[in-house]
């Protein structure tokens, strides 16, 4: 029986299986609690499975804007993911796209600005500040 598994592993189990499992746990009687924790147990795998498989794409839509370049320069993403920007340097700069489509103005150190692309294509942009910054997203 699963009555001897501790209640620290119960908890990253439940945790890993998600929060409507660990709902489910909270208000419940020890006899639902066990029959829980069976079912937790072959849970994990299953919902890292469905994780990776939602994600063929690369998981990250972060872009960081450091010693005034765009990294990573080109970012993939599926349609309808929203990419943020983040200004990790001191200086200002913007995230324009090359035709006009999306732009940030001015983001000013430590900011953030998000575009969500909703159609596939590649998006090239710059910064209006600084000619040199170019990169692109890559929508599939
Ligand atoms: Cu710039």
């Amino acid at each position: 029986m699963h009555a001897s598994i501790s209640p620290t592993r119960a908890s990253l189990v439940l945790a890993a299986a998600g929060l409507a499992l660990a709902l489910a746990a909270c208000g419940s009687s020890s006899g639902t609690a066990a029959a829980t924790s069976a079912a937790a147990t072959a849970a994990p795998t299953a919902a890292a499975t469905a994780a990776a498989s939602e994600a063929p794409v690369a998981a990250g839509n972060a872009v960081s804007i450091k010693d005034f370049a765009f990294n990573p320069a080109s970012i993939t993403v599926a349609a309808g993911t929203t990419v943020t920007w983040t200004n990790n340097d001191s200086a200002g700069h913007t995230v324009t796209a090359d035709d006009g489509s999306f732009d940030s103005k001015t983001v000013a150190s430590g900011g953030t600005f998000s575009q969500t692309f909703a159609t596939a294509g590649t998006y090239a942009y710059h910064c209006n500040i600084h000619p040199s910054m170019k990169a692109t997203v890559v929508v599939q």
